[in-house]
């Protein structure tokens, strides 16, 4: 397999930190056996985890007001899968990548396939777009999509989705998923009733020409780029639409989508009891869709998604929705946020698995608040750092990731190969 950061550098750098980690473990396992947890067992959960990488996250993001390159960003998706492959050696927790097409759209698309094949790395979910207008596209977006007033509108966008669909297919992807920006700016823009119509006469025909091992994820955002009224705004539209369509169609959750202060594990247990959680778009925010790294500002809340997911598993061991960091990175480094945000990702999911559910039932049951809540914060509050550097470390990859990363000088040899492309400053657009 080829592996671009040296794997001496790697194996120096592991042995430099491998006894401190072996005693912080140990020290971690005795504790945790007191409490009756093998860690052994938590550790092998931990190895599993993963999480794909967003083609789009390995270039600097931008806002509407500007973009601010980085050094040595990738300039096609051959380069973004370069970086992609460095964020899996060395976290060893995203070993798939998920595309945007046409922004990754390849000539060859058996080329691209060989290409991720020699890093491992495999292809997760396609996201579609038609929140942008195509050079060479017959018909605007400019009032919507798959949402459209217009049949020949939603035809040109339901093309797009089932072309994304047949691209997947040869690059061995399993999901689509739908993100529209459909909406309006005013009221009495548009039809309520009729734009969602719409959008789920739209989705039934993508759904039609479905694989059979496919699954058709439908993502809600509360606003923007429309400002008063979006189509699919909230889980619940998102449900809606997903059950008329069928029963591989389901609604995918970004934590970003929602307005401040909303109870999102709430809705993450809603959707799975009715069948309907397919997946996540992981990314954390203060205020909207700010896309920050996972865990960055609210990192409870990433935790109580993960306690009902693994609640979720325990019913329903084989259940997996699909995971996708979604970030803008602007001020970092997108390789070391990626790297980083992912093992955020994976340490909400480590504590949720420590979780005493038996004693959590009982105070549910005895109505008792304080230990109810007490009995979550004692998993929380649990420093799981030894059970994520420890399943790096046995998966080959780095105890310290960003620590090898830096050491690697793997940014300053892109700097060199790849040298900005002033076309690509000025304003961002997503
Ligand atoms: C929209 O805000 C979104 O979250 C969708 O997932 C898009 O596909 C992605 O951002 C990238 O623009
Ligand atoms: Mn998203
Ligand atoms: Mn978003």
């Amino acid at each position: 397999m080829t592996q671009l950061i040296n794997n001496d550098l790697l194996g120096t750098q592991n042995q430099s930190l491998e006894s401190g980690l072996k005693s912080d473990y140990t020290a971690l396992g005795e504790k945790l056996a007191r409490s009756d947890i093998n860690i052994e067992a938590i550790l092998q959960k931990a190895k599993a985890f993963s999480i794909a990488v967003p083609s789009w996250g390995v270039g600097t993001g931008g806002t509407r007001f500007a973009r601010f390159p980085g050094q040595g960003e990738p300039r096609n998706i051959y380069e973004k899968l370069d970086d992609c492959s460095v964020i899996q050696q060395l976290s060893q927790a995203t070993p798939a990548v998920s595309l945007h097409i046409p922004w990754d759209r390849p000539s060859d698309p058996n080329e691209l396939r060989q290409y991720a094949d020699q890093y491992g790395l495999m292809f997760d979910a396609m996201n579609s777009n038609t929140f942008q207008d195509q050079a060479n596209q017959e018909n605007s977006y400019k009032y919507g999509s798959l949402t459209h007033t217009s049949q020949a509108v939603r035809d040109q966008a339901i093309a797009h989705n089932i072309d994304v669909v047949e691209l997947g297919q040869k690059l061995g992807s399993k999901a689509l998923t739908i993100w529209v920006g459909d909406g309006s700016n005013f009221p009495g823009q548009q039809h309520f009733k009729n734009s969602f119509a719409q959008y789920i006469d739209s989705i039934k025909q993508i759904y039609a020409t479905l694989p059979n091992d496919w699954n058709m994820l439908l993502e809600h955002k509360i606003f923007e780029p429309a400002f008063y009224s979006t189509v699919i705004q909230d889980w619940g539209s998102s449900y809606l639409a997903a059950k008329e369509t069928g029963e591989r169609c389901l609604s995918l959750v970004d934590l970003g989508h929602h307005a401040p202060n909303v109870n999102i594990e709430m809705i993450v247990s809603r959707l799975a009891q009715f069948g309907k959680l397919g997946g996540f778009h992981f990314n954390d925010s203060k205020y909207g869709d700010d896309d920050l790294d996972s865990g960055s500002i609210n990192p409870y809340q990433l935790f109580l998604v993960f306690n009902e997911l693994t609640d979720i598993q325990l019913e329903n061991p084989s259940y997996s929705p699909f995971y996708m960091l979604d970030q803008s990175h602007n001020v970092t480094d997108p390789i070391e946020s990626l790297m980083y945000s992912a093992a955020e990702v994976q340490r909400a999911y480590v504590k949720s698995l420590l979780v005493d559910r038996k004693a959590l039932a009982h105070y549910q049951q005895t109505n008792d608040p304080m230990m109810a809540q007490a009995t979550l914060k004692q998993a929380y509050n649990l420093d799981v750092e030894p059970i994520l550097q420890m399943a790096r470390f046995q998966s080959n990859g780095a105890i310290d990731p960003i620590a090898c990363y830096r050491e690697s000088g793997y940014r300053q040899q892109c700097a060199q190969a790849r040298p900005v492309d002033p076309n690509k400053t000025g304003s961002g657009i997503i």
